[in-house]
């Protein structure tokens, strides 16, 4: 009986996680004034009927003249077909951790986690997923003078400390994640972002560049697999999402990632090595892929 009540319970968690919260915020991104129309739980799923629904139709400016963005394929009917569901010639790869995804009458990509309350590609380049990968690089919290593990005396359980960097657009605390650059591998760009983002890699010259770019391929060797899939980012729209891998590096005797000199760089204005714990507030579903890494390593929670 018990053991039923907690898997149904834990269903009820898992169910409830696949149900997008901050892809419904009432205001949409950052700086912004565009009303999200408002999207009841139960009217999430697509699969639901939902006449009532009529998103704002909005796209960020800046699109019009971004390299990485795509056409807009609603209103420019000349705009070359997009291979959805596929990898462009270009090695874009618009395949989706989700499965295949659906096309609305228009032709445009419907998000597989449901309705959000924006049509249109708001401001990500990309129309379907936009994808992403996150590094989680943990080491144990320890004590500066024994050198000795910090153990929560709530739980009875070690704390797990990960490199969080304050993003610069919501002043919110992430992990030092980017977007994949068309062609290019997730390893690399686990790599590249954690340099960028909390080594500061762009202010090197090339030597210097070169010097940490060998440091972190050193060290980010031996990756474990956290989460490949939907995140519930508050860019979000019906058209288009984020979606990521998240990989957690780890440092269990101190000696490697946990010396690394942390400098904010890129988008990031701040970064630390934050102690984890579940009252962290974190940046889109950072939270539940920080979760996955505490699992892993029997951390405190
Ligand atoms: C999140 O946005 C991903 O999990 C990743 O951390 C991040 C990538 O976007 P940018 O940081 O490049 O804006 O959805």
């Amino acid at each position: 009986m018990y053991k039923a009540f907690v898997r149904s319970l834990s269903d009820l968690q898992a169910m409830a996680a696949q149900v997008h919260t901050k892809a419904r915020t009432p205001v949409y991104g950052k700086g912004q004034t565009v009303n999200r129309f408002p999207v009841p739980d139960d009217k999430v799923p697509w699969s639901v009927a939902f006449p009532e629904y009529k998103p704002t139709y909005f796209e960020d400016a800046k699109l019009k003249k971004a390299s990485y963005a795509d056409p807009d394929i609603l209103n420019n009917k000349a705009a070359p077909a997009l291979k959805f569901n596929g990898t462009d010639a270009g090695e874009l790869n618009r395949v989706s951790h989700e499965g295949r995804y659906s096309l609305d009458p228009d032709g445009l990509p419907l998000n597989p986690r449901g309705r959000t309350g924006i049509r249109g590609r708001g401001c990500l380049g990309r129309w379907g997923p936009n994808h992403a990968a996150d590094p989680i690089v943990t080491r144990w919290k320890r004590d500066p003078k024994t050198g000795a593990k910090v153990v929560d005396p709530a739980s009875g359980r070690p704390v797990l400390q990960f490199v969080s960097i304050l993003r610069g657009d919501v002043k919110e605390w992430a992990i030092p994640g980017g977007m994949v650059d068309c062609g290019e591998e997730v390893s690399a760009t686990l790599k590249r972002e954690f340099g960028e983002e909390a080594l500061d890699s762009t202010m090197a010259d090339a030597a210097g560049k070169a010097a940490l770019a060998a440091k972190v391929e050193a060290a980010f060797n031996h990756g474990v697999d956290l989460y490949k899939g939907y995140v519930d980012d508050p860019r979000n729209t019906d058209n288009a999402w984020m979606e990521t891998v998240a990989v957690n590096f780890h440092d269990e005797d101190g000696d490697g990632l946990a010396m690394f000199q942390l400098h904010a760089g890129d988008d990031a204005i701040g970064v630390c090595w934050k102690d984890i714990s579940r009252d962290l507030k974190l940046y889109a579903s950072h939270h539940q892929f920080v979760e996955k890494a505490v699992q892993l390593r029997g951390a405190h929670w």
